[in-house]
């Protein structure tokens, strides 16, 4: 008997698969199958144990279908553009394509100790040129389609990370890399025409297989809304009218002021004939400070400024009304602008409260004929107070009065253009080069990649422009159009941009002429399972299926969706439930558990800490456990029997068990099951070898290593991720009678036949239609019955 050595096991098979390239995928081999986690970021603290529960799980289902028979790709690369490692570099100096070189070694190194069935010849690196040149290439489809355009616009900007953000990275106001609170600056940018697809983005979450929290949060982002737009005419103003948008176009009779942003483009014309401007210049300029959220929360008190000396007309009843300019309605959304009906809108409510504006109902509740009111009425009902459009219900007249004051239905999205420019170096640089006589044109394909410049200071300008805006020499160049002098765009693209089709370079990753070949698409798209952080619904998973769409659409990729089912999984917290952070100083490195239990044990615990889509704490002391069970398996080895009859039920009922869970990624369970076949067994003389190697293969996917070294001392020549994935006796599992004992008033007085996992209802039939149980029962009828499965039935009388 020897002992387990889990360094020399892992060592040693780690070797061999890498020799013998067990897990490399073979392009147009057979039935195929991708699988797919999101790739890292190398920071420079190495891979985090949160890394290492995504990639397991996916890992998992690699190995299972592999022992399935399909050809699975399971790639892996890195996303290596980024800040951590620009201000890394901006404050030790050093080059970031070195530091990236050392993190991605640092990385690559501790994966492949943990002995992931990655296809390592497939590695790509967001930051490598051979790359980028087709993230650039990319970028220049969507400028040719017009897609990619420089507008004037407020975006989000860090003070501290000296950067412009995206609305999706600036949630709440809040900047999602550091955390300071962002403000509102004009500034010339690039931006991705994201909205032009938002139509299909909402609708093909139909076609794909996301779980509900992740499709409901997209369709929320993007905030589908049908309603109309509504022209009200200004009296004494220098503008004619003012256009709103209302889903409520029923309530008009009731629409008693209208508020415009502060922002909104029609105020500066008002301001020249008002008569309170200095009052409302000081509004506009305390607006600006405030973020979305402090600005359209219900709870927050509403405040706003009347612009005095105008007023609109409400066109169903040609009423004169007040017009506001107020914090609460937003410049982006809609038009800017909105009718206020305080009697059935919160806001609108809250805010005609404190101003003292009329209120005025317009529509009943159904079931009512109540008509004494109080508070916003915010359903839909029967009109009243509309002229002739009394009694109608507001469906129908939210089309017959948007037709009889001339508006139009239309349909309105929350998404927002996506802000696509960093003025910072570490980042694709956008392949455009400004010529006065041409305008922008296109660096051709022949010269791409625009590579990135050697600079001296990695550091932003104040000014907000990138430091490559410093290097004369990199940034005057030819025109590619004209010949004459021009200028580069010295702009590079934020960090999601390589993530957005890297699943694509994956089918393909050596190729020169193209980002990937028709055929390898053909084959191994769409990505079949795409594991990832639920983090990413509204930024990654939404962009990358935007670009997809768009390659779709030029006829560059097969399929109208890059994923076919996404799943996602929850956080791994520091022990006791915090955040795992360097601050708080409760990092668990897996370095250290792998070599003090071996990664075998490392990724069954991982698995087996809680359910997968849920948070978890971590636990070193828990991970004991996991390490006792693999021993155990071990020295199961040595009690096999190579003749003895196969008649385990119990495994039979594990391989389906575990079979079923690993596709429900219940892999907790899954353990569970395993666990409990090795404690039923160790009760046992012997093991029958049939038995032992089923066991060994559904305990494969989960613990590579030591499955792998025990499978070859069993004398298996070919490696068990090889084997086939065993199947179960399906009469065995589901036609096992057991005994179960009978309980009347907590004493055994008989037992029962019944079938192993009957369900309860089946098991209290039976056990009260017993003879003996009927005997003891003449008096009365249970009060209660409790049944433990598949052991015991305590019937109380
Ligand atoms: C009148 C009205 C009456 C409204 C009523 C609601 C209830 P969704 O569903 O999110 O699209 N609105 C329109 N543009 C706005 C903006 N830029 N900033 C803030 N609020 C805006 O919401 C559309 C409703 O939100 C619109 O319908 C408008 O208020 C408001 F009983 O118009 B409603
Ligand atoms: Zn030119």
């Amino acid at each position: 008997m020897k002992n387990y050595d889990h360094k020399k096991i892992e060592k040693k098979v780690q070797r061999e698969w890498e020799k013998k390239k067990i897990y490399q995928a073979k392009d147009g081999k057979g039935k195929k199958f991708y699988s797919l986690i999101e790739f890292p970021y190398p920071s420079g603290d190495g891979l985090h144990v949160g890394h290492i529960r995504s990639n397991t799980a996916m890992d998992i289902i690699s190995r299972k279908r592999r022992m399935e028979g399909y050809n699975v790709l399971y790639p892996i690369g890195w996303d290596a553009f980024g800040l951590p490692t620009e201000n890394y570099a901006i404050k030790t100096g050093k080059k970031p394509a070195v530091v990236t070189k050392k993190n991605t070694d640092t990385f690559r190194k501790q994966l492949k100790e943990i002995g992931f069935s990655f296809d390592w010849s497939r590695e790509v690196n967001t930051t490598d040129p051979k790359y980028y040149k087709w993230t650039q290439w990319i970028f220049l489809q969507f400028f040719k389609k017009g897609l990619a355009y420089k507008a004037k616009s407020y975006i989000n900007w860090c003070p501290k990370d000296k950067i412009g953000l995206a609305n999706e990275e600036a949630v709440g106001g809040i900047c999602d890399r550091c955390g300071s609170k962002t403000e509102k600056r004009e500034k010339e940018q690039w931006m991705l025409a994201i909205t032009k697809y938002a139509d299909r983005l909402d609708k093909d979450l139909d076609l794909v297989d996301y779980p509900e929290r992740v499709k409901t949060q997209q369709r929320n982002w993007i905030g589908k809304s049908e309603g109309s737009e509504i022209e009200f005419k200004v009296v004494g103003g220098p503008t004619s009218s003012i256009k709103v948008f209302t889903t409520r176009a029923d309530t008009l009779f009731g629409a008693t002021y209208i508020v415009l942003a502060p922002e909104h483009f029609l105020v500066n014309d008002l301001k020249l004939k008002i008569t309170n401007k200095d009052e409302v210049e000081e509004y506009i300029k305390n607006a600006r400070k405030k973020s979305e959220i402090e600005r359209t929360a219900e709870d927050k008190e509403k405040t706003g400024v009347e612009l005095k000396g105008i007023r609109a007309i409400n066109p169903a009843n040609n009423e004169e009304v007040t017009i506001w300019i107020a914090d609460y309605v937003l410049v982006e959304y809609g038009t800017g602008a909105i009718m206020a009906v305080p009697a059935h809108d919160e806001r609108d409510y809250q805010f005609a409260e404190k101003y003292k504006l009329l209120i005025k109902y317009v529509v009943r509740p159904d079931n009512s004929a109540n008509l004494t009111f109080y508070g916003p009425h915010t359903l839909e009902g029967i009109l009243i107070n509309s002229e002739k459009f009394n009694g109608l219900h507001s469906e129908e007249a939210i089309k017959k009065i948007t037709e009889f004051v001339g508006g139009k239905i239309v349909t309105k999205f929350k998404l927002r253009d996506w802000v696509f420019s960093r003025q910072r170096y570490w980042g694709e640089p956008i392949p455009l080069v400004n010529c006065d006589k041409c305008g922008l044109v296109p660096v051709p394909d022949k010269d791409l990649p625009v590579k990135l410049p050697e600079v001296k200071s990695y550091k932003p300008t104040d000014t907000g422009e990138s430091p490559l805006a410093t290097i004369s020499k990199w940034v005057n160049t030819k025109c590619p159009k004209c010949g004459g002098k021009a200028k580069r765009e010295t702009d590079t693209m934020p960090n999601w941009a390589g993530s957005s089709w890297y699943y694509l370079r994956y089918t393909d990753p050596k190729n020169n002429k193209e980002f990937a070949s028709n055929k390898n698409l053909k084959y191994w798209t769409p990505v079949d399972w795409y594991n990832g952080g639920m983090e990413h619904t509204t930024l990654h998973l939404l962009y990358s299926r935007f670009w997809h769409k768009f390659l779709y659409d030029l006829k560059l990729v097969p399929t109208p969706e890059p994923y076919k089912k996404r799943t996602s999984h929850g956080m791994i917290l520091g022990e006791g439930g915090v955040k795992m952070s360097k601050s708080v100083g409760n990092v668990v490195n897996p370095d250290d558990i792998v070599k003090t239990y071996g990664a075998d044990t490392l990724r069954i615990y991982e698995m087996f800490m809680g359910p997968f889509e849920e948070s978890v704490a971590w636990s070193t002391e828990s991970i004991i456990g996991s390490r006792r069970f693999i021993e155990r398996v071990w020295n199961m080895q040595y009690r096999v029997q190579k003749n003895k009859k196969y008649t385990e039920f119990e495994i039979e009922k594990a391989v389906k068990k575990v079979t079923e869970d690993i596709e429900e990624m219940k892999f907790n369970t899954a353990i569970s099951t395993l666990m409990i076949f090795t404690n039923d067994v160790g009760k046992l003389e012997f093991i029958s070898q049939v038995a032992y190697e089923k066991f060994l293969q559904i305990l494969a996917p989960f613990a590579p290593h030591i499955t792998e070294e025990i499978w070859s001392n069993l004398g298996n020549k070919e490696s068990i991720h090889l084997s086939n994935w065993p199947k179960w006796d399906e009469s065995l599992v589901k036609d096992k009678e057991i005994k179960i004992a009978v309980q009347i008033n907590g004493k055994v007085r008989t037992e029962i036949l019944i079938q192993a996992d009957d369900g309860e209802e089946e098991v209290k039939k039976k056990a009260l239609g017993n003879e003996t149980v009927l005997r003891y029962m003449a008096a009365g009828q249970p009060k209660k019955i409790i049944y433990v499965k598949n052991r015991v039935i305590n019937i109380l009388s």
